[in-house]
């Protein structure tokens, strides 16, 4: 059977909505619709001098306007009420609020994210706030960036900042954005900024570091927050998911979502295991020897600091059966698999189980900071973007996620990346995931059939999703006799 087929669904999972105070939301991050590269002091982060370089990033694209959000906060902000989102996650740019990245604060970069706070609550919409979404402060990396010790009280300084100034206001606080991906792509790959290649040893450090940062970061959050926080941070990791449900299969996907003994970075337990357990996964430790970090005394106990929420950014995943032995074998997703316009198979199911297993290990209450998927779209000759795939592709995502509610997990929101087509990094603006379409040339704004899709979701809490598929089911011909 097509695994995507919508009757893949058993009715009886097709009507029951989330749970009540599920927060519904869609996410962004500062470089990426924000522009405004020189506005309120702000200074070069490790992205805009990434982006500067030739041939780093397609068409040599980078963000100094993207969206120009910064000015139009108002307008932006107005379509986010006309989805009926809940709550918005957007990141605060370090080099905005501190162009130094430590000591000086811009006062019209904090102006900037009080109005934008103020323009949210206004609208009725949580502001859901990320600390760090890569835009590294150039003058730090120039001290050294992660790779110093420091790195960590800089950030904590950079955090006490922003919370002084909106925790009256904001309740809810990401501190960073997938390590995973800014220390492996940018400090190992080098396909992401500041894109250069350390010894493996050396990114583990600056990893080791950016842990340290967090829990700094949660405990100046917990310390001087105006209102009572919640406290999480959004990992990304490779999640697969069981050929079928078989004990034997979801047990080795399981093993298979938890290892990490591969010299590289995209790891679940690498990163959680040090957030939530206060140390690193022992079968990690084993394979990575020397190169492993020391943590110097009191470093395990400060990465651990307790958390409200584990954030999971989740779009794809692998597919794995258990082998004679129980191991993982990895299980082709077929030819001709559905994929988004980056490649990124398209696997509902990780969205059901890669909350499970994330909750099984941690016990933490799980909050899905990012699901979507890029897609070619454009406005059409009827003045919509008509975008059936994203629609379909949320939905399903949806209800497997429902299916990890009702297989015990703990799962408190879902923010869909992203709220508008913005900057997708080393991919430029080639690839569009928003629930808005932004039309770079003019950057006017138009909303999705999948923004006004999920606006109808958000409203029902998610109960017409089996109704709402958004597709329209092929009629049969009739055939004349
Ligand atoms: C990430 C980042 C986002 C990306 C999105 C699509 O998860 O890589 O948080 O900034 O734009 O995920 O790749």
């Amino acid at each position: 059977m097509d695994r995507l087929s919508p009757s893949s669904v058993p009715p009886s999972d097709q009507h029951a909505a989330f749970p009540g105070g599920f927060v519904w939301g869609a996410a962004s991050a500062s470089y990426q619709i924000e522009g405004g590269a020189r506005d309120h002091g702000r200074s070069d982060s490790v992205w805009d001098v990434f982006c500067r370089q030739p041939g780093l990033v397609v068409n040599g694209h980078t963000g100094d306007t993207a969206c120009d959000h910064v000015h139009r906060y108002v307008e932006d902000v107005a379509l986010m009420r006309e989805m009926n989102l809940r709550a918005y996650r957007f990141s605060v740019a370090w080099p905005r609020i501190m162009p130094q990245g430590r000591g000086e604060v811009s006062e019209a970069g904090l102006g900037f994210y009080d109005r934008l706070v103020d323009e949210l609550l206004e609208a009725g919409i949580t502001p859901w706030a990320t600390l760090f979404h890569w835009d590294f402060p150039q003058a730090l990396f120039h001290a050294g960036g992660w790779l110093n010790r420091d790195s960590a009280s800089w950030f904590a300084e950079y955090a006490s900042v922003v919370v002084d100034r909106l925790s009256d206001r904001v309740r809810h606080w990401i501190t960073i954005n997938e390590p995973q991906i800014y220390i492996g792509l940018g400090h190992f790959d080098t396909k992401h900024a500041p894109g250069i290649k350390y010894p493996f040893s050396q990114a583990l450090l600056a990893a080791h570091h950016t842990l340290l940062a967090h829990g700094k970061a949660v405990q100046v959050i917990r310390a001087r927050a105006k209102a009572a926080p919640t406290v999480g941070w959004a990992p990304v990791g490779k999640v697969d998911v069981p050929a079928s449900e078989s004990r034997a299969d979801i047990d080795a996907a399981r093993t298979s979502t938890m290892k990490g003994t591969e010299r590289q970075f995209f790891t679940n337990t690498w990163f959680g295991d040090p957030v939530v357990f206060g140390r690193y996964p022992e079968d990690a430790l084993k394979a990575f020897g020397a190169d492993a970090p020391t943590p110097e005394p009191g470093d395990m106990e400060t990465i651990a600091q307790p958390l409200d929420f584990f954030g999971l950014n989740i779009y794809s995943g692998g597919r794995v059966r258990a082998g004679d032995d129980g191991a993982a074998v990895p299980v082709d997703h077929g030819i001709g698999h559905p994929r988004n316009a980056l490649n990124w198979p398209i696997v509902p199911e990780s969205l059901r189980w890669g909350p499970r297993f994330i909750h099984e290990r941690y016990r933490v209450p799980v909050v899905i900071t990012e699901n979507g998927m890029t897609n070619l779209d454009w406005v059409h000759s009827d003045g919509r973007v008509h975008d059936p795939q994203r629609i379909d592709f949320t939905r399903r995502y949806l209800l497997e996620l429902r299916k990890a509610i009702e297989d015990g997990a703990d799962v408190r929101g879902y923010f869909h990346w992203s709220v508008m087509d913005n900057f997708e990094w080393a991919e430029g603006y080639k690839d569009r995931f928003g629930l808005i379409h932004v039309d770079y040339q003019t950057l006017r704004r138009t909303i999705k059939e999948s923004g006004r899709w999920y606006a109808k979701v958000i409203a029902s809490n998610g109960a017409t999703l089996a109704a709402a598929s958004g597709t329209v089911e092929p009629k049969p011909v009739a055939v004349k006799a």
